[in-house]
């Protein structure tokens, strides 16, 4: 760098660095284990991430927020996703896209693309379905967005080549209504400020399957009476008093009231140099406590799925962002 480049710098260097201590200062001032909250609704942002161009029955607005918490951090709700720019993973089923096979061998792959990750590795085929969003890293690069972020359910298929050590990640989003609340309206039982759950099933041609040899950790957690109702244990979020799955995690009964409390993505989360080994292990859940009798793009392929898991963090009803990985070697 020039020097006359060099003193224009001097002022705004000192700027950057000036902001950066007050940052840490509220980075000092957080709570346990690095977390901020915050309480009611968000400022919407974005109105919907995505038009179902199709009439079907359960189809539910993606909007997006932002919130402050009393530590002065910004936070997006429920989650900052690469949506808008990521490529759109290929549909296995979709409602929305009117592509729906009924069986596994009405199924085609063919003009699934290959994402290169390593040109002298193999190429592996995966099956992803989560509820309601997923963002699917191969050591960290991006090779799938989810194309439908809320509902309805859809499932998805990619095609990626590679090479051991392979290290697969998941970020994962139970959108939400009530942005900054973690919850919507249950369509079935009348109910607002319902806690919607979570879930993720993925299968490979690598034999990789999703389940508890995992890591999942948990950044979003709502709708909470109390913040201090999420216990840091270690590095576990523990909520395991409120209930972990339907219907045994009852309404906190505060609904716009609610708070929430958020953790920090670190920026290097899907890349393989990231140590994960503090990050609890994920935690398996049957067919039954995701309630997958009205996902089709599942419950159709029973082959292309079999052997995985539906996995989660530690509660699938509280935890709105969830991050999970597994490194193959
Ligand atoms: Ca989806
Ligand atoms: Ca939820
Ligand atoms: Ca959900």
């Amino acid at each position: 760098m020039e020097k006359s480049a060099r003193a224009a710098i001097a002022p705004v260097l000192f700027a950057v660095l000036f902001t950066t201590a007050i940052t840490a200062t509220n980075a000092g001032a957080q709570g346990a284990g690095g977390r901020s909250v915050t309480q009611g609704l968000a400022t919407k942002t974005i109105d919907n991430l995505y038009v179902c161009p199709a009439k079907v029955a359960n189809y539910r607005i993606s909007a997006v927020g932002t919130i402050s918490s009393q530590d002065g951090k910004v936070w997006t709700v429920p989650a900052e996703t690469a949506f808008q720019t990521g490529p759109k993973g290929p549909d296995l089923y979709n409602e929305c896209t009117g592509v729906t096979p009924s069986k596994t061998a009405e199924v085609s792959d063919a003009r699934v693309p290959v994402t290169v990750i390593d040109p002298d590795g193999e190429v592996i085929t995966g099956y992803i379905v989560a509820d309601n969003y997923f963002e699917f890293y191969v050591n960290g690069k991006l090779v799938a967005v989810d194309p439908v972020t809320y509902t309805p359910f859809n499932s998805v298929i990619v095609k990626f080549k590679a090479k051991r050590p392979i290290t697969y990640a998941f970020k994962l989003v139970d959108w939400e209504e009530d942005l900054g609340l973690g919850t919507e309206i249950n369509f079935g039982q009348k109910f607002k400020f319902y806690q919607g759950d979570g879930g993720l099933i993925a299968r490979f041609s690598d034999g990789t399957v999703t389940d508890s040899s995992w890591k999942a950790q948990s950044f979003y957690i709502a709708p909470l009476k109390n913040p201090d109702d999420v216990i840091e244990k270690g590095n576990e979020h523990d909520t395991t008093k409120l209930g972990r799955i339907h219907p045994h995690a009852p309404a906190p009964g505060c609904e716009d009231k609610c708070f929430a409390v958020h953790y920090p993505i670190p920026a290097n989360w899907a890349a393989p140099s990231f140590d994960d080994s503090k990050w609890p292990r994920a935690y398996e859940y049957t067919d039954e406590d995701i309630g997958v009798t009205s996902v089709k793009g599942y419950t159709n392929f029973p082959e292309l799925f079999d052997g995985s898991r539906w996995i989660w963090s530690l509660n699938l009803v509280f935890d709105n962002l969830v991050l999970a990985r597994k490194t193959v070697r």
